[in-house]
């Protein structure tokens, strides 16, 4: 069963949702103006992102930390690619926080400036694709595949959004020396919230007192933005979340995917991932108990 054109689009072999974006947005944004202030959180698909974008919104925006300030993560950082509220992002005010899900050469090309700040954050390729799997049920922009090994085959093989995990992570690394960034795992994220947003607020410069810290940890547990109507999505329109059949805060943790993928689908994974993987300058942790 192939992925109907529906839901994905190529565009210079990288597929993206064709609702949400044209051909002139993706042509222009190679030319898109960077400021040194910029900062960009590229991740691949359920890998974290919201999650990081709320965390960047708590360190950089004072009325979000103290609740004075009842703005959401997509006013607060937009995806670059799909401007879904139209907003004028030129007009916005410094520092501006994007999120984007762009492979490495699509990115505007201002980001290789070696000032502007990239934050990629990357998760253990077996959750991404349980946390993808439950997604395709409540996003009508991703076609829903009941059957997981289906989707699984799809995502192993790049037939999906974003296309293929490998290519992303492989790309990006490989050409991490073009761009300022700091690498993130949303594994980490996991097992010690506090140290990674301490390492975000030391690459941004952004010095924040310890009770601030505190607030920024605290607002961004799973537990916190599940009920953060400024977080959790929630906010997002029901003709591109259908909210009745899941929630972006699903369970949240590290190893859901020995919840569902059978030995042999765990197998079938591994020959496709396993080699590339291995050269991959990066350890994944595969389950919560696990060491990092
Ligand atoms: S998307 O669609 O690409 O923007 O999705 P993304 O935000 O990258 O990924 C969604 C998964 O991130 C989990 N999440 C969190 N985990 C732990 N703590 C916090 N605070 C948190 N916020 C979001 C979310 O639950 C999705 O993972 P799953 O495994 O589906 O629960």
């Amino acid at each position: 069963m192939q992925p109907s054109e529906k839901y994905l689009f190529k565009y210079k072999g990288f597929s993206f949702q064709p609702d949400l974006v044209t051909v002139e947005v993706l042509d222009s944004l190679e030319d898109f103006e960077i400021r040194d202030s910029d900062v960009f959180l590229v991740t691949y698909p359920k890998s974290g992102t919201i999650w990081t974008q709320n965390i960047l919104s708590l360190i950089c925006h004072e009325g979000h930390r103290d609740g004075t300030e009842n703005i959401d993560l997509l006013d607060r950082v937009p995806w670059v690619e799909y401007n879904i509220r139209n907003m004028d992002y030129i007009s916005r005010v410094s520092p501006r926080l994007f999120a984007s899900h762009l492979p490495y050469y699509l990115v505007p090309k201002g980001l290789r400036n070696g000032r502007t700040k990239v934050i990629y954050v990357s998760r253990n390729p077996k959750d991404v694709l349980v946390s993808y799997y439950h997604f395709a049920k409540f996003s009508t922009k991703v076609e829903e595949v009941e059957d997981f090994g289906i989707f699984m085959e799809r995502f192993i093989s790049g037939n999906v959004l974003a296309s293929l995990w490998l290519d992303h992570i492989e790309g990006w690394y490989a050409h991490r020396d073009d761009f300022n960034i700091l690498f993130l795992t949303y594994e980490e994220m996991k097992k010690d919230l506090r140290s990674t947003v301490l390492k975000i607020c030391n690459f941004l410069g952004k010095r924040l007192t310890e009770k601030e810290v505190d607030t920024v940890v605290n607002k961004a547990t799973f537990d916190k933005m599940k009920l953060d109507q400024r977080a959790n999505y929630e906010f997002m329109p029901s003709d591109i979340l259908d909210h009745s059949k899941g929630t972006f805060l699903r369970k949240g943790t590290i190893g859901d995917w020995k919840n569902i993928m059978t030995v042999a689908q765990n197998e079938r994974f591994d020959s496709v991932f396993k080699e590339r993987m291995e050269k991959l300058p990066i350890k994944f942790c595969w389950d919560i108990s696990d060491e990092l």
